[in-house]
């Protein structure tokens, strides 16, 4: 089963989830919210145009508020002992917080997605727990040490390695995103999805922690002129194998662990292939072999599959590299603005050519731009949060992001992208995206030219 959207199979918004995730939104955004009122109170002084526009209540006017008031329980009671969960989990109070997988989608779940709920995450790392994950034969949980890398091929000391032999060598430490091929790949046609979460959430961006490709290359003593292609093997069931040009090989790790800790079984572990700025499917889990050659291997994920269909009908092959994006993340689809005033408009851009350059922000439909701030830090091939002050008037809004890399290249527009490729297509979707805030606060997924 593949990422695939045949024409006519646009898949519907089902009913449920989009109630659910403005119920999120609602515990999010709404006025009962316990972070929205810390948000309000942080907010207070951070700059004169929030102060104009009052978020937090006098303290006066909070006379009355059993919050302030009363001595809460929490205050008046014994909290938990340490260690009381081994391993730390979320506050209830998150539990809508979860990766979702779109209903109707796929037919099973093993060959299935699950989103990352871009809309509750904040600055540029994913929690392990909530990164997006794609498989397409399932997901093991691999005894490390039953596992094996092998490197054969054009070297001339082909090598097998275990976990221990591999973990034993100069490890490096790198932020970058990963983001599936297909990931906007529902909104080629028509409006499909109503969430952030559900467009744009084939995304994630972690440290990961390996041993550079290189080393491991050099101690198989691979051909430097003939060894061109290298083909990534998984060790699941789904006989996942991809071609890298060995252009990229610098920047390719050979990773363990994720975000300080070792992969999560759905991410791989013991051990997945990392490869900075390519699409999601190159970077193959549960990774158990890497074969140098002279020719691309052609694949079946990458003849049939993971191909892009071109306006006349043909199918474009190995466009691995993922270019220059962004997206809103709040507000963004399903959420619920509370009233006019201030709003801290947020989002993330990301480019697999290279480092962030700017990020424009309009909210009238693309008529005027102003450059959002780009928090720190700004890496390559890794997720930039921008962030842009805002204050809403209380009437209809459209609000777009535009992304430049330090190549010049720009986030082209919906009418732009069509334009060349048609609406055929599954991967490679990096239109700028557009959320349509309505009179009453409300904010749906929108196509504009
Ligand atoms: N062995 C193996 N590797 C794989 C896959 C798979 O099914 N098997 N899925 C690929 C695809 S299509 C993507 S988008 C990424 C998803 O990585 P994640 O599940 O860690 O988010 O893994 C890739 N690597
Ligand atoms: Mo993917």
């Amino acid at each position: 089963m593949q990422e695939r959207n045949r024409p006519g199979r646009i898949v519907p918004a089902p009913q449920h989830f989009v109630s659910t995730s403005l119920q999120q939104d609602i515990d999010r955004h709404g006025l009962d919210s316990p972070r929205r009122d810390f948000l309000r109170k942080s907010f207070l002084g951070a700059a004169a145009g929030i102060a104009a526009a009052g978020i937090g209540r006098h303290a006066l006017a909070a006379d009355g508020d059993p919050a302030i008031l009363e001595a809460q329980p929490w205050a008046t009671s014994l909290g938990q002992p340490v260690a009381a969960r081994p391993y730390g989990q979320p506050s209830v109070y998150e539990k809508n917080l979860v990766r979702r997988e779109s209903p109707g989608l796929t037919r099973v779940s093993a060959a299935s997605v699950a989103f990352a709920p871009l809309q509750g995450f904040f600055g540029i790392i994913t929690p392990n727990g909530l990164h997006f994950e794609r498989h397409h034969q399932g997901w093991q949980d691999i005894d490390p040490a039953r596992h094996r890398l092998m490197i054969n091929g054009l070297v001339k000391a082909p090598r097998v390695y275990t976990m221990d032999d591999l973990m034993r060598l100069p490890a490096v430490s790198r932020m970058h995103f990963i983001e599936c091929g297909a990931n906007t790949g529902m909104e080629w046609g028509n409006v499909a999805v109503p969430t952030v979460q559900y467009t744009h959430g084939m995304l994630s961006c972690c440290e990961f922690t390996g041993v550079p490709l290189r080393v491991l290359l050099d101690d198989a003593r691979a051909d430097q002129r003939r060894g061109r292609y290298l083909l990534a093997e998984g060790g699941d069931g789904s006989s996942m194998t991809r071609t890298i040009p060995m252009e990229l090989a610098d920047e390719i790790i050979v990773a363990w662990a994720m975000n300080g800790e070792m992969l999560r079984p759905e991410n791989g572990y013991p051990l997945r292939l990392v490869v900075p700025g390519v699409q999601g499917v190159s970077w193959v889990k549960w990774l158990r072999r890497l074969e140098l050659g002279d020719k691309p291997w052609n694949a079946k994920d990458e003849t049939i599959h993971y191909v892009d269909m071109m306006p006349d009908g043909m199918l474009r092959q190995y466009t691995s590299i993922q270019e220059c994006k962004s997206v809103i993340t709040t507000p963004s689809g399903g959420q619920q603005l509370v009233g006019k005033g201030f709003y801290n408009i947020s989002g993330l851009a990301w480019s697999g050519r290279g480092r962030i350059r700017r990020v424009d922000v309009s909210t009238d439909g693309g008529r005027n731009w102003r450059s959002a701030r780009l928090e720190s830090p700004v890496l390559s091939k890794c997720l930039t949060r921008f962030n842009l002050d805002w204050v809403w008037d209380g009437g209809p809004a459209i609000l777009q992001s535009r992304a430049i890399d330090d190549t010049g290249y720009v986030q082209p527009k919906l009418a732009q992208l069509r334009a060349v490729r048609g609406t055929r297509s599954i991967y490679h979707n990096n239109a700028i995206q557009s959320w349509q805030v309505a009179q009453g606060g409300e904010v749906s997924n929108v196509h504009v030219g």
